[in-house]
């Protein structure tokens, strides 16, 4: 195995012999093999796609497959296999539908021709991961790339789950997969097509901030209770709004209460989730608490999408994991939906009743809800706090948690940052500060959460507001520094979003990825600004110089 797609890679290269993450060699390799496959599909499907040809089957495959792929998603072979037998007949199938419209191929990616039974997966997945390009820049643009088109498809796939799609952004996973197979292609070529990938980012993003908000209402200022109930209950974690919602319909009048972990806390902020009695709250923090919070919950957990991370074979909880969605796990219940999209958790409820009533492990409330809409309805106060000079500066500090000890980093800085300054955050990032008592600035709270990864979207809509309202010309003359913290791909596409829409000089930490070579990373000190981070106080002082 080799990988190296998320900020934990082993030794800041690549993980070669198990991931840090927990994914075993045989895992890592048929994820190999399944993207191997992906590109092959893509390489017939756009072709198919320019002559007309009509593919929803190849563009939810393609989506789904990427999103199991993703960090801490899927640790489940078997699923893999599956998904990699379905690769090889749905290739064939849309090679055929190409050439029946007219379509000639020639020169082909390997991926695009290869065949095997399931007994030679393994052999031929050894040969096919990242390590198959060899020149190093032109290998670490394409991995930009893949990353961030696996960070869209997993956003695209909440906003699916609510009957919201959008063809361009199907269309342009397949372009990118099928574009990084491709020798013709420049290093400038892949410079654009990373920016491409940003801007569909930005649609992917603001797709499924539609999809949310139409669906369950804007978020709003919520105070969210993290301390527990005596009544036995469901943890759900991930992303998925839609398996939420399901859930507190299911277990409404059941007796058994509802609480969100990590990536998932942002649900308590939606006014649909609200009118939930048994909807108490969220427990723990993120997601590499899980091990000890997982623990003490004592209740049945549902992952919705990552960061799962695989058990201990002693966690007292193996046997309480369920997954659903792109999310899997060897051992553990998966949950299907039926082909209206319905999901039946009767089986997590049964267990729930018979479990123990999680015990505390913290009480008190944290707030947020300051998605755009929130912030944009309190506008004229942040813009009055501006102008008199209460706020100096913003500091997004959105994206994600991880184990590291260097992360602590976060922490520190969002203490240390003088007192007239605001944290715009999202994503698991916020547990390293989100309950410090920081206080507020004339009522406004100095810590704003947007909600999760995907609600960055709101922080670059409400960034853009205030540059039409302090009529700037240039998106980098507000007075917002950008650290942000990330750790898997939908943070990559986070961030090339970002560059997309022409924000400069973000800090990105407690690592830049060991993917990026070091000319490619040159390349984005040059065009973008980009930048690590080192210590606390030196990095403060550097931003409110500006
Ligand atoms: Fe956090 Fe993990 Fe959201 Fe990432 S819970 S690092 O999935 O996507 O952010
Ligand atoms: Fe290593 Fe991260 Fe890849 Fe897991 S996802 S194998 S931790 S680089």
């Amino acid at each position: 195995m080799f990988c190296y797609q998320c900020q934990e890679a082993a030794g800041g290269k690549g993980c070669t012999v198990r991931g840090v993450c927990g994914k075993t060699d045989t895992t890592a390799n048929l994820q190999d093999l399944l993207i191997y496959l992906l590109k092959g599909i893509s390489v017939y499907s756009t072709k198919a796609k320019d002559l007309g040809v009509e593919t929803p089957k190849v563009d939810t495959f393609v989506m789904e497959s990427l999103f199991m792929t993703i960090t801490n998603a899927n640790f489940d072979n078997d699923a893999f296999v599956e998904q990699i037998k379905e690769a090889l007949e749905l290739r064939d199938e849309i090679k055929a539908k190409a050439e029946t419209a007219g379509a000639e191929f020639a020169d082909l990616y390997e991926g695009a021709t290869w065949s095997g039974t399931e007994d030679e997966f393994s052999a031929k997945a050894e040969e096919v991961g990242v390590l198959q390009t060899d020149n190093e820049d032109v290998r670490s643009l394409r991995e930009l790339i893949t990353y961030g088109v696996k960070g869209l498809a997993a956003y695209t796939e909440h906003a699916y789950n609510l009957g919201y799609e959008n063809q361009e952004i199907y269309d342009f996973m397949q372009k990118a997969l099928a574009a990084v197979t491709d020798d013709s292609l420049t290093a400038d070529d892949l410079v654009a097509l990373t920016l491409e990938t940003g801007k569909f980012g930005v649609e992917g993003m603001a797709q499924l901030d539609k999809a949310n908000t139409e669906t369950y209402g804007n978020p709003e200022i919520t105070e969210v209770n993290i301390g527990t109930r005596s009544n036995p209950a469901i943890l759900i974690s991930g992303h998925d709004l839609k398996d939420m919602e399901q859930l507190l319909e299911q277990t409404e009048g059941t007796g058994v209460d509802v609480y969100t972990h990590s990536e998932m806390l942002p649900a308590n902020y939606y006014p649909a989730f609200k009118k939930y009695d048994h909807f108490v709250g969220n427990y723990g923090n993120s997601w590499w608490k899980q091990k000890e919070e997982f623990e003490s919950f004592n209740g049945p957990i549902l992952f919705t999408t990552n960061c799962i991370v695989p058990p201990k074979g002693n966690a007292s909880y193996k046997d309480k994991i369920f997954t659903t969605g792109s999310a899997g796990l060897d051992g553990a219940t998966h949950i299907e939906a039926d082909e209206n999209g319905k999901k039946d958790f009767s089986e997590i409820i049964e267990l729930a009743k018979k479990c123990d009533a999680p015990q505390e492990i913290e009480n008190g409330k944290i707030v947020g809800g300051f998605a755009h809409n929130q912030v944009l309805a309190l506008a004229d106060k942040v813009v009055d706090a501006v102008k008199s000079g209460a706020i100096k500066q913003f500091f997004v500090m959105a994206g994600c948690d991880g184990r590291m000890n260097s992360r602590d980093y976060y922490t520190e800085f969002a203490k240390e940052l003088p007192e007239d300054t605001v944290i715009l955050t999202a994503g698991c990032a916020k547990y390293r500060y989100n309950k410090l008592d920081l206080g507020d600035i004339g009522g406004i709270p100095r810590v704003l959460d947007a909600g999760q990864c995907n609600d960055s979207y709101s922080l670059a809509v409400i960034a853009m507001k205030l540059q039409e309202v302090f009529e700037l010309d240039d998106i980098n003359e507000l007075p917002i520094s950008y650290n942000i913290a990330w750790y898997e791909q939908k943070a990559v596409i986070v961030l090339l979003a970002l560059l997309y829409l022409g924000v400069k000089n973000i800090h990105l930490g407690p690592t830049l990825p060991a993917f990026l070579s070091e000319n490619v990373a040159n390349v984005l000190v040059d065009k973008f600004g980009i930048g690590g981070i080192s210590e606390v106080e030196e990095d403060i002082e550097m931003f409110m110089q500006g």
